[in-house]
């Protein structure tokens, strides 16, 4: 059976394995078995409801990883909400935005938000603020604990609304990006069929949960197999290593691999039990590939995905995974190039996003007239269908996996006393694949570099601000006056070092 809310879906799964593990901290703390994640997320929907959320009402969460965060985000799908994830490195300036265009009923935040959220709030006529720190604890889980443990999953459409998350672009404000119970229902089964997952599976969790590959690639594919997971608040690479022996399955970005490989003590023993390797967000370097393959012997499976689409194509399982490939279009997904090779990847399916939330007109510029989604990505595709993604059409930077629109960050450098204007690029990075990098004129003299940090850390998260930031007398242009970032990344591309492979 299909379609509708998903979580009718995670439901069964839950049921039929209601005593076995679902949920286990690597530190030991905290352990829910199926049944008690059915039973926990019920609490949290009535706890919803309890609250004024109703089907179709947005929930805007921003708070650190923990177990009661799966909680809220089942029931946010069980009480047939719309679940708008938030990263928690996003400053008052950046939230403010998405609670503006989100209008969400409910906000649910870290206690040391609380009154900043209660502000936006309030400017947002936003009906009730909650919170969860990074243990659980919090007004939210506190309601929760007094709720009755039965609910009934709220009916939906397949094409309703489960999910609001936000991605930037090249021009204009970050827009929301509408995903439905049918598209995360079809890629889910997807992955889980092509990734032979099971019941007999265990999942080392350690990415964060406010985004497409922590939240819906790895959870969906876990409550719809039942598999089991060993869940992390963070990247902690030694946790990891200890834990992995019990563990058959990983999902992480890039740099999950380079740390792994710098620590001496993850070794082919260490990876004994594991049956798959999965990496996807960012490209992972051949260099990384062919490392980790000797360290361990196994074959990385690169994937390829977007929030506005979820998965496209993955490496199979069977068969050749080729370092600097992102494999076949999943089943029911199409990818092609439009004209020459190598081009921007388009993408139609069901699992391509249902649009731009109250933005018609920038959904209209991201499809074709065909209705095939643009990505940006620059790739090709051989005679047998395997996509090579080699560029991107967008500007835009991938640092550890979290996108970075350089135009974000310029317009707040340009209108930093002292400079005049700005360039702002990726460059390789040993940890992150990509650092970002600023290039600025000086109105006169340059404010030193820790203090322009420190101004652009009050307003953009802290993953965005330049690592480095280098002045120029001024800034390379081309005949019609662009700034040729090609070659700002050529002349740059020492600043970090080249790519640590152990
Ligand atoms: C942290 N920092 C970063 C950073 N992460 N800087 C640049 N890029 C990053 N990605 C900075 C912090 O601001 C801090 O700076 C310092 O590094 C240490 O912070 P930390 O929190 O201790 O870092 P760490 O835990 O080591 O985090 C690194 C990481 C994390 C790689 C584990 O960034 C991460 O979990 N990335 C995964 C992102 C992800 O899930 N992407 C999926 C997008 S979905 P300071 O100055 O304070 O020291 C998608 C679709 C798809 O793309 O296909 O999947
Ligand atoms: P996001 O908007 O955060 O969902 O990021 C999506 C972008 O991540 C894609 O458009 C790609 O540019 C990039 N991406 C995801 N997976 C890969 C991959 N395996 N190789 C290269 N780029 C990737």
């Amino acid at each position: 059976m299909s379609g509708g809310n998903l979580y009718l879906r995670f439901e069964q799964a839950f049921a039929a394995h209601a005593e076995r593990i679902a949920i286990r901290t690597a530190d030991g703390r905290e352990c829910l078995t199926f049944g008690e994640l059915a039973r926990g997320a019920a609490r949290y929907a009535n706890a919803l409801a309890a609250l004024g959320v109703t089907p179709g009402d947005r929930v805007t969460v921003q708070v650190e990883k923990s177990v009661a965060n799966v909680l809220l985000y089942l029931a946010v799908m069980k009480a047939g909400a719309v679940y708008q994830p938030l990263n928690t490195a996003y400053t008052a300036a950046e939230v403010s935005h998405f609670v503006e265009d989100a209008q969400p009923k409910l906000i649910v935040c870290d206690p040391s938000r609380q009154a900043m959220m209660r502000a936006l709030a309030d400017a947002a006529k936003v009906f009730a603020v909650v919170n969860l720190n990074a243990e659980g604890n919090g007004s939210l889980a506190t309601m929760a604990a007094t709720m009755d443990d039965r609910h009934e999953t709220v009916t939906r459409d397949g094409d309703d609304l489960a999910g609001l998350l936000y991605t930037s672009g090249t021009t204009g404000r970050s827009k929301g990006a509408m995903i439905t119970h049918a598209n995360l229902e079809s890629n889910a089964r997807a992955l889980v069929d092509l990734w032979r997952m099971t019941p007999d599976d265990t999942l080392l969790h350690a990415l964060p949960v406010f985004h497409v590959h922590g939240l819906y690639v790895a959870l969906n594919t876990a409550f719809l197999s039942a598999a089991s997971i060993i869940w992390f608040n963070k990247l902690d690479t030694k946790a990891m290593i200890a834990a992995m022996p019990r563990a058959t399955l990983m999902m992480g970005v890039p740099t999950f691999y380079t740390r792994l490989l710098s620590e001496p003590s993850f070794t082919r023993e260490t990876a004994r039990n594991m049956r798959l390797f999965i990496s996807g967000s960012a490209p992972l370097l051949a260099e990384t590939h062919t490392a980790f393959a000797q360290r361990t012997g196994h074959a990385i499976l690169e994937r390829y995905g977007m929030t506005e689409t979820g998965m496209i194509a993955s490496n199979p399982y069977d068969g050749a995974r080729l370092a600097g490939t992102v494999g076949f279009a999943l089943p029911d997904v199409s990818v092609r190039v439009r004209g020459e090779q190598p081009g921007v990847l388009e993408v139609k399916g069901p699992n391509v996003f249902k649009g731009y939330w109250r933005m018609p007109e920038k959904t209209r510029e991201d499809f074709t007239p065909d209705r095939w989604f643009i990505t940006g990505d620059v790739g090709s595709i051989d005679v047998e269908g395997r996509v090579s993604i080699v560029g991107r059409a967008k500007d835009l930077i991938i640092s550890g996996g979290f996108n970075v629109y350089p135009r974000e960050i310029e317009e707040v450098l340009d209108a930093l006393p002292g400079i005049c204007e700005s360039a702002v690029i990726g460059v390789p990075h040993p940890d992150f694949g990509e650092g970002v990098v600023a290039v600025v004129t000086a109105e006169a003299k340059l404010p030193p570099e820790a203090e322009i940090v420190s101004a652009l850390s009050s307003s953009l998260a802290k993953f965005k601000v330049p690592k480095r930031i280098f002045e120029v007398a001024e800034l390379p242009r081309n005949a019609i006056g662009k700034v040729q970032k090609a070659e700002l990344r050529k002349r740059y591309a020492g600043t970090f070092g080249s790519p640590i492979i152990v």
